[in-house]
């Protein structure tokens, strides 16, 4: 039944079969989240980082309204430059797949996808969140829902400051998902290492990471957990630097009126313009330190 809906690349599914560890990916992060060519190159080392560490890549995404669990190089291309690519969450994906559209999958949707093909772990970079000024405008990513209620580890950087963090934090909070800084005890903020949050817990390792998700899932505690891996300190921008960015992007988008889908890919775009392009070096180095410690984590879980 399931079956008929998924299409698995010839790697992902020698693993599958072997009972190799899989690591989930996304590909809005390809589509709308990254200029080409550094949005091709980075999904390319990403997945190749995986394989280094042990494990297998699975980058998701819809192509003719198939959901493609592993891509080649060429859909991998076309994600990063066609414009007939639509940014996939929830609630995109029924349309999408009835009308064999083509759609970059979100955080959210990436979830979905993994826990349909079976498998625990994605790494990406940021998820969404609670949008500042939530109160009135409701802008919060199904990103959050997601993780309240789908069974899948998420490797990321934290939530980035486009965002309300505190918000974010009290959602994922009310829904039950555990936010736990990798080696940190201070919720990194995707461009640096640190932000005026804790994590509700700290892991020293993979295993510990495997560990505690192996006993949320095996207690039947339902959805996602969060795993909060800082940028590398060389890579890390300054903090009253990608502050001030922020700030000057949100106004702008504010000033544009965007609302919806749109609002994160804006702001994304402008921050990456607005500091020429050193924080998309910061955006791709993060991704990659995520993609070492989700093998790990992934590797340890399959044990
Ligand atoms: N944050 C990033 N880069 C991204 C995204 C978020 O730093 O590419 C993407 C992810 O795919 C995430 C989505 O799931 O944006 C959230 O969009 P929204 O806020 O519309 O739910
Ligand atoms: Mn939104």
């Amino acid at each position: 039944m399931l079956e008929k809906w998924l299409e698995y690349s010839e790697e992902v599914l020698e693993a599958k079969k072997a009972n190799k560890p899989v690591v989930a990916l996304e590909s809005t992060i390809i589509s709308h989240g990254m200029p080409y060519p550094q949005n091709v190159q980075t999904a390319k080392e990403v997945e190749e980082i995986i394989r280094k560490n042990g494990a297998v890549p699975a980058t998701i995404a819809i192509i003719n309204g198939k959901i493609k669990i592993g891509l080649s190089d060429e859909e991998l291309e076309f994600l990063a430059q066609s414009k007939d690519v639509e940014k996939a969450s929830r609630r995109d994906l029924p349309y999408l797949i009835a009308k064999k559209k083509n759609g970059a999958t979100t955080v959210a949707a990436t979830m979905i996808c993994a826990e349909l093909a079976g498998i625990e772990v994605f790494v990406t970079g940021g998820i969404g969140g609670v949008h500042r000024e939530a109160e009135t405008t409701m802008d919060i990513s199904a990103d959050l829902q997601e993780l309240a209620q789908t069974n899948v580890a998420v490797i990321c950087a934290g939530a980035k400051s486009i965002l309300d963090i505190g918000l974010t934090l009290e959602y994922l909070e009310t829904h039950g998902v555990p936010v736990v800084g990798f080696d940190t005890d201070v919720l990194p903020a995707f461009y640096t290492r640190t932000s005026p949050f804790s994590v509700n817990y700290r892991v020293d390792n993979a295993e510990e990471a495997a560990e505690m998700i192996r006993a949320k899932w095996e207690l039947g505690l339902k959805g996602g957990v969060v795993i909060a891996n800082p940028i590398p300190e060389s890579d890390a921008l300054e903090e009253a630097f990608i502050t001030n960015v922020i700030e000057t992007a949100l106004k702008e988008a504010k000033e544009n009126n965007i609302a919806g889908k749109k609002v994160t890919p804006f702001l994304l775009g402008k921050v990456k313009e607005l500091t020429e392009g050193t924080s998309l070096t910061a955006n791709i180095a993060l991704v990659k330190h995520n993609a070492e410690v989700g093998s790990r984590i992934a590797v340890s879980l399959n044990k």
